[in-house]
């Protein structure tokens, strides 16, 4: 009688010691990752963040300007070449060679609304360019507003 006791209490007192140490375990755990997190607070120095986010944006905006499909030239006959073909997303860079001041504009002439990414931000002097990358497919008409009669268009397929 005895033998077919004992391995039965055994085994339950087995199980008290399991629940015992697991939730010994549980607030030793807790304990840990409360401390953890009281240590990180006071320590704060998040000073790297910041500079991170400053660095990558400084090399693509470089990218964009070197990678312009087209270069068109501006003098004082107008715009050269006057018509050119470019792939969707591709960047269009504008150069003024010419002896008066140039401001690129999208059409229609007054108001601009055809392709706002064709509307430079002011007036350029010589030598001064301006790029912008064009995503919508078609054939768009941009014009000198300075003087709308010196005109041209970029496809872009
Ligand atoms: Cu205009």
């Amino acid at each position: 009688m005895e033998e077919t006791n004992e391995p039965q209490e055994a085994e339950s007192g087995k199980g008290g010691n399991y629940w015992t140490i697991g939730i010994i375990a549980l607030v030793v755990i807790i304990g840990v990752v409360w401390y953890a997190g009281s240590r990180k607070k006071s320590g704060t120095a998040p000073v790297n963040p910041s500079q991170n986010a400053q660095q990558p944006s400084t090399p693509s905006a470089n990218e964009t300007q070197k990678q312009a499909a087209a270069t068109i030239e501006f003098t004082d006959s107008g715009f050269s070449p006057q018509s050119v073909t470019i792939k969707a997303g591709e960047t269009v860079t504008f150069k003024n060679n010419s002896s008066s001041q140039l401001q690129v504009a999208s059409a229609p002439h007054p108001t601009h609304t055809d392709r706002p990414e064709l509307n430079a931000p002011g007036p350029m002097g010589l030598g001064q360019t301006f790029s912008t990358a064009i995503s919508e497919k078609g054939t768009w008409k941009y014009h000198d507003h300075l003087n709308p009669s010196l005109f041209g268009s970029i496809t872009v397929q």
